[in-house]
């Protein structure tokens, strides 16, 4: 770990300032050791993120990094991704980053099921504005926006990428580091759009307004919601509703959009 830290983190940036017992750095943590499993160059990954808490993970991250406007990630990455087909890129968004304000950059990218890792950290809110509700906060869960509980149904982040047509669906908590790392590779190792969705605390802009207790209680009641995917098929409707389920939730095969635009140049050209 050690040197992963020396190889992949900006010490120069660090101390980090996310809150203690924040999960951002559980998920970035994880996502470093995937990088590391997958064995590419480091000059060939880029890391690329939108506002917000953790959104900020991209500036502690030694690759090439780019952090972008408010919900606009996905979208500075297809053009990347585009004119640079060969990088490694991972998308690191916030749920209302990645749901609200960009939501409709996250609907093409998964229709164009473009070779992008997509990681959305799902705190169930607006961390870094101080706690507004997202399209990701469960029903019934308090925001400033919401000081009697939100009363609109949060989007099922993978059904709605599935929907649109990404091709790899998985989901982890931060209680689960390990899962989370081998998920993120193997979305890495996936063709196409990979949508990883990493339930993560925030005790203070969201733990604390809803009464869950600390972060260790946060990150333990995520861990005994969790289902795995193969359980889950042995388990009613009912039974699931409370639960969270965890792993690979579907993959798909389908053309991958920048190979696609490529080969049709070369047709064109030749
Ligand atoms: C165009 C634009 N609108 C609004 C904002 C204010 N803003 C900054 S971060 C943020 C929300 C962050 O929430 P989320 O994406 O869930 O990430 P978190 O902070 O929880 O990690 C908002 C609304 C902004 N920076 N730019
Ligand atoms: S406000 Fe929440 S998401 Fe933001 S750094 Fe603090 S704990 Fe983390």
């Amino acid at each position: 770990m050690e040197q992963l830290t020396r190889d992949f983190l900006r010490s120069q940036k660090l101390p980090h300032i996310w809150c203690p017992g924040c999960g951002n750095g559980i998920v970035t943590a994880a996502l470093v050791r995937a990088i590391e499993r997958a064995g590419y160059d480091q000059s060939d990954v880029v890391i690329v993120s939108g506002i917000g808490c953790s959104s900020r993970a991209a500036g502690y991250l030694n690759f090439n990094t780019l952090h972008t406007t408010h919900g606009r990630a996905l979208a500075f990455a297809t053009g990347l991704k585009m004119s640079r087909p060969e990088l490694k890129i991972f998308v690191i968004m916030g749920d209302g980053d990645c749901s609200a304000i960009g939501g409709n950059h996250f609907i093409h990218a998964a229709r164009r099921n473009i070779d992008l890792n997509a990681v959305i950290i799902n705190n169930y809110i607006y961390g870094m504005t101080g706690g507004q509700h997202s399209p990701l906060t469960p029903r019934g869960k308090k925001a400033t926006t919401a000081p009697r509980g939100t009363l609109e149904r949060a989007f099922d982040l993978l059904e709605l990428a599935k929907g649109a047509g990404a091709t790899f669906g998985a989901r982890a908590t931060a209680a689960q580091p390990r899962q989370l790392e081998q998920l993120i590779l193997r979305g890495a190792n996936h063709k196409g759009f990979s949508v990883i969705e990493a339930l993560s605390p925030c005790p203070i802009a969201y733990g604390r307004r809803n009464k869950l207790g600390t972060a260790v209680d946060m990150l333990r009641d995520m861990k005994e919601k969790s289902i795995s995917v193969e359980r889950s098929f042995q388990m009613a409707d009912t039974e699931l509703e409370e639960k969270t389920v965890t792993g690979v939730i579907y993959t798909l095969d389908a053309p991958e959009y920048s190979e696609e635009y490529y080969r049709s140049i070369e047709k064109t050209v030749n």
